[in-house]
């Protein structure tokens, strides 16, 4: 580790909280260099709430009230991310959109994992879109979010082919395996200062990125996620 304190990081879910759960494990483990704040949740039922509480994180909830609009949303957002200190925000199942003004504050600071090879399928519902599709291929991007939505510039990918007979759910839960590798081996990349964002750049050991990190393809990955 080169840095003198670990990355502080917030993670926000609006739903099952297995991609938090896998950044909070390797965390735990000692193979990424970041504590976690705080989980939050847009949602008092989503289920990642007992279960970051059951990893031993604190987590909360910040629900949008009917009428009270994005407003009133997002400054309880931000003030709950600034009183934890985060200094990287990480969407991982997140389903609200955020304003531009909001990302823009987190330029370079915000990241989210989408269930596609991005730019194929932004938006939702990707695994039935691709089913429909024909595809014979799927799989993750992880992200640094911008107001453009799920169009910001992408760190690293994972493929999965798309097999005869699946369904929206086994295609799901093969793309999700790989997701829980990759995300937590980008957030370490972050966290030890070896990965950044400059303008629409992904800068990785000084280097611009000309593509995103491809699993299996990259050695370096495929062996952090061995
Ligand atoms: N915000 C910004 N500004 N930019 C991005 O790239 C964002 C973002 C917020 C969330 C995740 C994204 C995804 O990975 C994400 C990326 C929700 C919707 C959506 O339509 C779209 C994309 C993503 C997340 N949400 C509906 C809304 O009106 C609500 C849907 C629901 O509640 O089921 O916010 O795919
Ligand atoms: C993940 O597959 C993530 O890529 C996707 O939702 C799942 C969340 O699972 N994100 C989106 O669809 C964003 N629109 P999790 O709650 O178990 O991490």
């Amino acid at each position: 580790m080169t840095r003198a304190h670990q990355l502080k990081v917030a993670i926000l879910i609006s739903g099952r909280g297995s991609n938090m759960a896998a950044i909070a494990r390797a965390c735990a483990a000692g193979r990424v260099q970041a504590t976690i704040a705080r989980v939050i949740a847009d949602r008092a039922t989503a289920a990642g709430v007992v279960l970051a509480r059951q990893l031993g994180l604190e987590a909360e909830v910040i629900e949008a009230r009917e009428g009270a609009g994005r407003a009133a949303f997002e400054a309880a957002l931000m003030r709950s991310l600034q009183d934890c200190g985060a200094e990287l925000v990480i969407l991982a199942g997140f389903m609200r959109i955020l304003s531009a003004d909001f990302v823009q504050h987190f330029a370079g600071r915000m990241l989210n994992i989408h269930p596609s090879l991005l730019p194929q399928y932004k938006g939702l519902n990707t695994h039935r879109r691709v089913l429909e599709a024909g595809e014979r291929e799927h799989g993750t991007s992880v992200h640094f979010v911008t107001d453009e939505l799920d169009g910001g510039p992408v760190i690293c990918q994972a493929r999965v082919a798309v097999l005869a007979g699946d369904s929206e759910q086994t295609l799901e839960a093969r793309v999700l395996a790989l997701e829980h590798r990759i995300y937590p081996y980008v957030v370490g990349l972050i966290a030890t200062d070896r990965l950044e964002l400059r303008g629409h750049t992904v800068v990785l050991d000084g280097r611009a990125l000309t593509a995103p990190l491809f699993y299996p393809h990259d050695d370096e990955l495929k062996q952090a996620t061995a």
